[in-house]
This record gives structure tokens, sequence and C-alpha cells, in this order.
């Protein structure tokens, strides 16, 4: 029964969509279609967000508070309107209004395209972050590139990755407000010329920014911060001496130029690009931003030299490493201050986050490219350079060691190193696991954590629950409310309040209902948009993820090959009926990740047609994984895929999404699994494989993994079975050079790790045949991984880094 106040509040909203249908889109409620009542609830819903907005912005300038500014070349949203309204606490209200009219807001969800602006886990990481900072009532604001065409769709067309191009702006988007008035001119090429007692930058040619909002709820409305994202457009879209002259293509060519510049994301999430034009784009959307912070600062503060004090900017890996140089540059040539005192400022404002380890994935631009792109920057970081290397010297480190920590690599074509940019140019350098901070320490940051001892330290990352748990998981959330009250929707860490109960079978019971419900909703969504059947009370053992070698969707692959060949020898055993769920985009140019999908599709149709598996085993690769499609098999999953090769994935963030809805991990000891097992407990997650260190160990005493696949017979059954073509009659030898691989050389160590592996698989056969027991652990996973919740990780940035309170 719905109170008074409820009903006044449901009767308000309706009448506020209604009102909205009629004179903001212009539809009578007798004629809308469904597109028509999404923009009316969302337009409905924004008047709320803007009124929150305005008075967050307002309580900012008040009361002077320190600034955080998150620079990320990517934010991976997803949709906004569930986030908006669940954290407006309007979700039921929103429900009731759009029954009256027959509608479902679920379906109407479902018309918003996702904000695709980023790859992976970095962009989604970004996300979650400016979701918790407004949660924690932090003033901020994210800076990146609105891209007009954000990650590529996927389409798998005969079992191959297909890209197509995504078009999420196509009919406009109703959180965006264009912001004329914050638009700043970007420079690049020309030269620098000196002048009185400085220099001049001429730049060859220039490009306008212009600012694009979008507002970001916090939990409860508490705070609405501001994602600000750069659009580019030429200072003269035609020029018209050329157009008079009749060139009227080449009229146009500066308006291509500037389009370009956020025309599309890059989709590569592992190795550089190394395009001119990725350079381009990240001194665009950088400089903009910096220009927009120093701005704001003057304005409301009167004097550069007090920025660190209101301003805290963080880089979101090396892609906004160039910041470091253009707010040297502001400082030293636009607001003339000495170099020393531009330098300490900008130190104490910046820091930086890395990301990975990957040496391919370190960005290092040609120096010929970057001097001829950025002269200036150039010239700054040569600055910067010889004072890094004289406090090197000063420290007595070697020649070799000095090399290392210089930011122009020396070693054949001189590059820019971005990353040595960043470290030098910030006074905290964070990794994002325990072990990745470690490593870093260890490996590419090793001679410049020497010289600079107290900069590099660990910031775990975390997943809001706000949509990893509440938004995508109603019905677990529910249970939970009635098991251990409200608390843990404004603390996560209070989960840990279902520890108690984790063998309360009442409990236990209503858990396992909901994840059965919620795997059915999947199977159905699978059954109807891929025509694949699956049974809802099998295992979902799932992974998905970007593909990537050392993220060993292979391995996961070789041993799903070698259960359907133990079920075909013996069907006589009790096999755990499963469900092998895949998903994840390949980089364009990555051809192995794209022979694993196919892979993964071919091994999918023969396993699903294979009548002698009996429905004991099914595979399906699941097109198109983005945001919103985690959101629902993220739910549905029973066993989480979490097995990098050690020291290889630097966090991981869908191993705490799972574990947080109620999933067993089976995992290597990488990233922030390490930190999951820490928190739920080594009997709650299943640990297989070598360690970092047995990694690296093996990697340079000499592996042979031809040795350890003679002596597996389940690995080389598997292995020959794929590389002889049974999966690819149509090809046999299709795969022989990717198995080949892992013969000659395998760096990701898939056969070390394999017998482990397959082990581990059967260990949680049992624990699943064990209802109670595996009930139980289901428990223990959600009670204990609060701490992942990206809240404490904004509270740890907050306090150790930014020094915001
Ligand atoms: C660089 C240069 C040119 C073109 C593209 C890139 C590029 C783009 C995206 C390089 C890397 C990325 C993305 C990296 C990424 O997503 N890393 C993941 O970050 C997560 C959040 O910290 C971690 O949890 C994952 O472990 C890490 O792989």
């Amino acid at each position: 029964m719905a109170t008074v106040s409820a009903r006044n509040a449901i009767e308000e909203l309706d009448e506020r969509i209604i009102d909205v249908l009629r004179h903001r889109v212009g539809k009578d409620e007798l004629a809308a279609k469904e597109h028509d009542w999404y923009s009316a609830a969302i337009l409905s819903l924004r008047d709320e967000v803007i009124d929150k907005w305005i008075e967050s912005t307002r309580r900012t300038y008040g009361s002077k508070q320190k600034r955080v500014y998150y620079l990320s070349m990517e934010f991976l949203i997803g949709r906004l309107l569930r986030d908006a309204v669940t954290n407006l606490g309007l979700s039921e209200a929103m429900d009731s209004a759009l029954a009256r009219h027959g509608l479902d807001l679920a379906m109407i969800e479902e018309l918003e395209p996702d904000a695709a602006l980023g790859n992976g886990g970095l962009g989604r990481l970004a996300a979650c972050f400016m979701e918790s900072l407004a949660t924690l009532d932090i003033p901020a604001y994210g800076y990146g590139i609105r891209y007009v065409n954000g990650m590529f769709r996927q389409r798998i067309d005969d079992g191959w990755q297909v890209e197509l191009p995504e078009n999420w702006l196509a009919h406009g988007n109703p959180w965006e407000f264009e912001r004329r008035e914050s638009s700043y001119v970007i420079g690049f090429g020309g030269e620098v010329t000196a002048q009185d007692d400085g220099v001049v930058w001429q730049p060859a040619e220039e490009v306008e920014a212009t600012a694009v909002d979008t507002p970001i709820v916090g939990w409860r409305g508490k705070r609405v911060n501001t994602l600000r994202l750069w659009t580019a457009a030429a200072i003269d879209p035609i020029k018209l001496d050329a157009f008079n002259a009749g060139d009227h293509i080449g009229a146009l060519s500066e308006q291509v130029r500037a389009d370009a510049l956020v025309r599309v994301l890059y989709p590569a999430d592992s190795h550089q690009a190394g395009q001119e034009l990725r350079l381009r784009q990240e001194y665009f959307f950088t400089a903009a931003s910096i220009r927009d912070i120093l701005r704001r600062h003057i304005q409301y503060e009167g004097d550069v030299r007090t920025l660190p004090d209101k301003a805290a900017i963080q880089l979101n890996d090396t892609h906004p490493a160039i910041a470091v140089a253009e707010l040297m540059r502001l400082l030293v040539d636009e607001n003339g201050l000495e170099f020393n005192e531009a330098w300490t400022i900008t130190q104490k404002t910046i820091s930086y986050t890395n990301h990975t380890l990957l040496p391919e994935a370190l960005e290092s631009w040609p120096l010929p490219m970057f001097e001829r792109m950025l002269p200036r920057h150039m010239q700054i970081i040569y600055a910067i350079n010889s004072r890094v290397l004289r406090e090197a010297r000063k420290a007595g480190f070697d020649d070799a060691t000095v090399a290392h920590i210089s930011l122009i690599d020396e070693d054949g074509e001189r590059r820019v190193r971005m990353a040595n940019l960043a470290f030098s140019g910030s006074h905290s350098i964070n990794g994002v696991a325990a072990l990745h901070t470690e490593l870093m320490k260890e490996t590419v940051f090793a001679d410049l954590h020497k010289l600079y001892p107290t900069r590099i330290n660990n910031k775990t990352n975390g997943v809001t629950p706000r949509r990893w748990l509440q938004q995508c998981n109603p019905r677990l959330t529910e249970v939970l409310k009635d098991a251990i009250g409200d608390a843990f929707l404004d603390d996560a860490a209070k989960l840990s309040d279902l520890d108690a109960m984790a063998t309360d079978a009442a409990l236990g019971e209503r858990i396992a209902a909901v994840k059965r419900a919620n795997k059915g909703a999947l199977a159905d969504y699978i059954k109807r948009t891929m025509g694949v059947r699956l049974d809802p009370d099998a295992m979902f053992d799932v992974q998905i993820k970007r593909i990537h070698e050392y993220k060993r969707q292979l391995l996961n692959l070789v041993e799903t090959v070698a259960l359907y060949d133990q079920i075909r020898s013996h069907p006589e055993r009790d096999w755990v009926p499963r469900v092998k769920i895949f998903g994840g985009k390949a980089a364009p140019s990555y051809h192995n990740a794209k022979l694993i999908i196919k892979l993964a599709n071919d091994i999918a149709r023969r396993v699903n047609s294979d009548p002698s598996v009996g429905g004991l085993l099914k595979v399906v690769f699941v097109p198109n994984y983005n945001v919103s499609y985690a959101e629902r098999i993220i739910p549905a999953a029973d066993l989480s895929e979490q097995i990098s090769t050690a020291g290889m994935e630097a966090s991981g963030t869908g191993n705490m999404k799972f574990a947080l809805n109620g999933a067993m991990t089976i995992g290597t000891l990488d990233g922030a699994n390490i930190e999951i097992k820490d928190h739920v407990g080594d009997d709650n997650i299943v640990i297989f494989g070598l360690t970092a260190a047995q990694v690296a160990e093996r990697r340079a005493n000499g592996y042979d993994p031809r040795e350890i696949i003679e002596e597996s017979r389940e690995l080389s059954q598997a292995l020959s079975m794929i590389a002889s073509g049974v999966f690819s009659p149509d090809d046999p030898e299709r795969y022989a050079q990717l198995i080949g691989g892992i013969y000659e050389s395998d760096w990701f160590m898939v056969a070390a790790d394999f017998d482990d592996y397959a082990a581990a698989q059967r260990k949680v056969d049992e624990r699943w045949e064990d209802v109670a027991g595996w009930r139980a652990a289901t428990i223990h996973n959600i009670a204990n991984v609060g701490w992942f919740s990206s809240d404490r990780t904004i509270s740890e940035y907050a306090r150790e880094i930014w020094k915001v309170t």
C-alpha cells in the first residue's frame, strides 16, 4: 500500500511527465510512442537533477573548497537513467507513474544507448570514481573527450568479430549541456621564438575546444558533480577565401581536422597506437582541461601560486601526461613564473595513476613527431629532464640508471617517455592493487622509485555498489535489506553483518532463489537475442572482459575442450552441468585476440550440437559485451573467471562485481584477486596456478612448455584436438599457429597452469554439489567484499593524495 506521501510523489511525477511530454517532447499522451515516454521520463527527472546540480555548484563556490579534477581519455559510463532515478530515490515513484500509462520503467531504460566512451577497466573505473566522488560530497570535475563514436559495436559473423561504428548520439543526448562560454583555442605545431625575456609559441594550427557538461548524481542526491567532455570545432569552419576561390572542399579542411579530434575512441586497450591523431587527441583535451582549471582558479582566487591549495589534478594513466608540460607552459610563459616555482606548483598539484606494467602499453612518442606537434612542450620537457637527471647524478646513480630515469628514450629512434614525464611531474604515483604497486617499484619504475622513494603508493580499485549491486541486482538488494537492514546502502562495509548469517539456511535459500531468478532472466534474454537455450539450473561459469592473451580466455577454452572430451569419454560419471559464458571485444588489429573469439564460437557450435554431451555442457559467446550486458550477466553468474597470468592484471574490477553479487571466484594470485582472497578467506575462493614470482622465475630460467604438455594427457589431447581442426573442419589449419605458440614459447603460461586450473575446476564441481556449503560461500563473498566499494577507494585518494575532506 503506497503511503500518502508516496502517492503524492507519484502524482507529482506523473503530472510533470505529462507536462514535459506535451510541452517539450511535443506529444499528446494518447499518441506518444515508447521513445517519447523515454524522453519525457528523462527530461522530468533531469529538472530535479539540475536543481541539485546548481545547488552543489553554488555550495562549492561559496565554501571555496579544494576541487578534484580527474583527467581521463575514457569514461565508460553506460546508461544514466537508472543511475539517476535510483540515486534520487525516485525508482518507485517513476515505476508507478509510468505504470499508469501502461509502461514499464525497465523497458523504458532499455531504450537508452550506453555511453561507451571507454575500452574497459580504466574507463569504467573513471565512471565508478565519478559516482563515488559525488556520493562522498567531494567537489570534483571529470575531464575527457566527447567522442562522437564510442567503443565499436561488435557483431559476430560466422564466429568472427566484425566491428561496426557506434552511434550513441544519433538521437541526441538528453543528459548533456553545451557550454559555449567555456571554450578555448588549442594550438598545434608552428614555432617558438624568443621575445623580450621570454618565449612565444606561435602555433601553425588552431582548434576550438568547447565544453559539454553531464551531471553526475551521487547516492541519495547529496551532490551532483560535472563530467566535462570537450568537443572540437574549426575556428573558421568554412574558409571563405578558399570557398570563394571555388575550392569548396578545401574550404572545409580545417573543420574536418577538428572533427577528427573527437570523432572516435581508439579501440586499443593495451598496446599503444603510435598514431599522430592519438597524441593530438591527448593534447587537445588535456590542454583544454588545464586551461579551464587555471581559468577557474584565477577567477576565484586571483593568484596562480595558490593552485595546489585549491586544485588536485589526477591523471588517469599517462594519456593526459602532457598536462605536466602544459601546466608548466601556462605558469611560465603566460603567468610569468620562474621555472623552479612553476615546477613546485606543478608537482604539488598533479598526481598520476598507473594501470599497467605491460611494456607494450607504456606510452612513448617519437621525438621528431612530438617536437613538430608541440615544439614549446618539447623544450619544457628537455628543461624538466635536465633537472631530473641532475638530481639522479647528484644521488650518485650510474649511467645505466640515469638512462632509465630520463624522459627521453635514447635507444634507437629517440622517444618521449610519457610515464617518466607523469612520474617526475607528480607528488604521488599510485598503482591500483597491492601486488601491482609492489611490482611497479620492482620493475618499470624501479629507478625512479630509488630517486623518489616516497612517491609510489597503492590505492586498490573499487566499484560503485549503487550500479553494481543495488541497480543491477534489485532482487538481491531486497533480500539483503531484509536480512541486515539498509545501513549497507550507505556504507558497503556494513555488508559484513551478513557474515554471521552465512549458515542461516533460510537466508541461503532466499539468495539462491534470487540467483536462480537472475539466471532465468539471462537465459530468456540469450534465448531471445541469440536463439540459444540455456538451463538455468546449470552452473553459470562466466568470463567477460576484453579479449587479451594475458587474460587467458584461451586457458578457459582449452579446459572447456578437455571437459568436453571427458564428458564424451565418461558419460556415466555424474558431471556438474555447466554453461560457459564468454564475452568481450578484441582490439581490431589484435590478430590472436580475434582468433580466440572465433575459437570460442567454433567450440560453442560443436559442443552445443553434440547430443552425446546431453546438455551437460553449453558454450556461448555473447556478442557486443558492454556495461549494460555486464549488468545482466553479473547478477546471474555462479562462477567468476579471473585467470590472468600472475603479475599481468594490474587489478581487475570485474572480479569485485562478481563477488559482490555472490559468485565464487576461480582465479590466480594476480591483481586484486589477492586482496579479494584476503577478505573473503581461503575457503571462499578457488585459487590456482603460479604466483607472479614463480612466473618471473620460470621466464628467467628457461621454460619448456613442450615438456609440460607431453606430461599432461588431458592438455595434450585438448591442444591437439584444437590444432588438428576438430572444431574447424572447414579450415583445419585455422588454429595451428595459435596452439603452436603454446608449444613454442607460451609467454602467458597456459601450459604451466593448465593442470592446476583443471584440478581447480573439478574442486569447484565438488563444492557446487555441496549445496549448503556453496550457499554459505556465496554469503561470505557478499559479506566481505564491501571493502571493494569505490567509496573506500575514493576516500583514500581524498585523504592521502588530494588532501580534501
Ligand atoms: C594507449 C595509447 C594509445 C592508444 C590506446 C592506449 C590505451 C588505452 C586504454 C592503453 C590502455 C588502455 C586501458 C587500460 C586498462 O583498461 N587497464 C585496466 O585498468 C583497470 C583499472 O585500473 C585495471 O583493473 C585492469 O587490471 C587494467 O588492465
